[in-house]
């Protein structure tokens, strides 16, 4: 997986920076090495890496790679719910990492990936509609069947300079973001935080942002027309809205590539470089994987279904919900409403099957785990939660509340500190009671139909 590290493309003084520290390839495989004799030595069956944006984190993720120990990266700002159920779950330890500290003996890269390419590489943690988040395990096979794939698409390779300031306990930001770089060769730059500024000012040729990246670069015209010299702009992990699309066009001149992926699948359909790009469209399938959409009779839009070389090895220690996620058949069920045009193959994402699962910044967030963390509030008798339409987020977490004697700040402070800060409730609204049907099942569509519309 990590081609770039057995030096195919040389060495390079200034491969990998994140948040201002540059590292080599040199270097990086030395801290890498270090980790992996670590964890060797540890015997820790799960690493548990806090996933701050710094080299530590690429040189702990790549030396659990190396050591064959699978990686479970947890959110920095992760509270003490979040994390203990993660490390539960998982059984994953941390082990001090120290960039400063090399080593020069084997595990080779090359042979340590290639050995085990069916055994869990990442554990990725994601949110469902109801519950706790579940560990998504993907193996080497699959990322590497992704990342060909990418690189293929997009014509990626080690000529590029691959800039972006996404979180690394996600798909987005670690999978294609960091090992994405070190399979083709190219210069990362991770900007610390995914602002107009830092983009603007990293002069790289291949960008990845979620929607509210672009939205924002958007917003600031001249930061937009700074990404005028790069090769390819990419958005994915949520919709890119149609004006977004069209004023970054007009400012940097280039139309962005959107693409389609989940935690369970990776990337498995997206535009591609130098192809016919427009908004509200995520491409074609990639090389491998096939789609089809589960429509009722003579409809042109229903559940997207996929197969594919990039699928997740199931969710960790739940046989029954790894069951749940495939039809009869053996296709994968992404919950998504698409359509795909007839004469092209092009897929749109038209929406989702549940308005239980909330995609605000990017982030999957599960309306049941953010119910369960305000239920632990006691103050709080009942809780709901939608995600209503937001110019900026895409959609905004809103809480409907039954409490008294709390005000809705410190019930988004409880949340932020008990899951992670990307969780919380930005609006929280009391009311006498949560509309149930008679099975007593929250009536959410009632809470969205009365809520107010977005403000900006
Ligand atoms: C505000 N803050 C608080 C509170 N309120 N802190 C604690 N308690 C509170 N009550 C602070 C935060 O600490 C932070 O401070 C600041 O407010 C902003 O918070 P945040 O909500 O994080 O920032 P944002 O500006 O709203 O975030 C927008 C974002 C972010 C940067 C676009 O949503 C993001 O990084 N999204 C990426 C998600 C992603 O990568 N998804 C990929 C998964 P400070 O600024 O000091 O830290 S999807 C995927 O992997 C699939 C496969 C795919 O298709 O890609
Ligand atoms: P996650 O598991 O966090 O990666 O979230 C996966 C979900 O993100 C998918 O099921 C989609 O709902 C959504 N998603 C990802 N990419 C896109 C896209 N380009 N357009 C619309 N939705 C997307």
């Amino acid at each position: 997986m990590l081609t770039a590290l057995t030096g195919v493309h040389g060495d390079r003084a200034d491969a990998v920076t994140v948040a201002g520290r540059t590292a080599s390839y040199e270097e990086l495989l030395g801290a890498a090495r270090q980790v992996a004799a670590d964890l060797a030595e540890s015997g820790v069956p799960a690493f548990a890496v806090t996933a701050t944006p710094t080299l530590e984190t690429v040189a702990a993720v790549v030396g659990a790679l190396l050591a064959g120990v699978p990686c479970v990266p947890l959110p920095p700002d992760a509270g003490p719910a979040e994390r203990g159920h993660i490390l539960r779950d998982s059984g994953a330890r941390p082990i001090e990492v120290d960039f400063a500290r090399r080593s020069d003996r084997t595990p080779d890269p090359a042979t340590a990936a290639a050995r085990t390419p069916d055994d869990p590489a990442l554990i990725l943690y994601t949110s469902g509609t109801t519950g706790a988040p579940k560990g998504v395990v993907l193996s080497s096979a699959a990322i590497t069947a992704d990342l060909d794939a990418l690189a293929e698409a997009w014509q990626w390779s080690a000529e590029d300079t691959l800039v972006h300031g996404l979180p690394l306990f996600h798909v987005h930001g670690l999978v294609l973001g960091v090992l994405g770089a070190l399979r083709t060769g190219s210069r990362l730059v991770h900007t610390g935080r995914p602002t107009p500024e830092a983009y603007a000012a990293a002069g790289g040729s291949l960008y990845f942002g979620v929607p509210t990246v672009w939205s924002r670069i958007a917003r600031q015209p001249q930061a937009a027309a700074a990404l005028s010299g790069a090769r390819l702009l990419v958005s994915g992990s949520a919709a890119l809205p149609a004006p977004v699309f069209r004023d970054i066009e007009r400012a940097s001149g280039h139309r962005i590539v959107e693409r389609y992926g989940m935690t369970e699948t990776l990337i498995t359909v997206s535009g591609r470089a130098g192809g016919d790009l427009h908004p509200g469209t995520v491409g074609t399938p990639l090389p491998g994987i096939s789609t089809r959409i589960a429509a009722e009779d003579g409809a042109e839009i229903g559940e997207l279904q996929l197969t594919g070389p990039t699928l997740f090895s199931g969710y960790l220690g739940r046989p029954e919900a790894t069951a749940a996620a495939y039809t009869e058949d053996g296709w994968f069920r992404t919950g998504d409403i698409a359509a795909v045009d007839e004469k092209d193959g092009v897929h749109r994402i038209v929406g989702r099957a549940s308005t239980d699962l909330i995609k605000s910044g990017g982030y999957r967030i599960g309306a049941g785990e953010i119910e369960n963390a305000l239920l632990d509030h006691p103050r709080v008798r009942e809780a709901a939660v939608v995600g209503v339409p937001d110019a900026d987020l895409g959609q905004r977490i809103v809480a409907f509340v039954v409490a008294e004697g709390v005000s809705g700040a410190e019930l988004t402070d409880f949340v932020a500190a008990h899951l992670s800060v990307h969780k919380r409730p930005r609006e929280v609204r009391f009311v006498e009671a949560v509309p149930r049907n008679a099975m007593g099942k929250p009536q959410k569509r009632l809470l969205l139909d009365g809520a107010a519309p977005d403000p900006t």
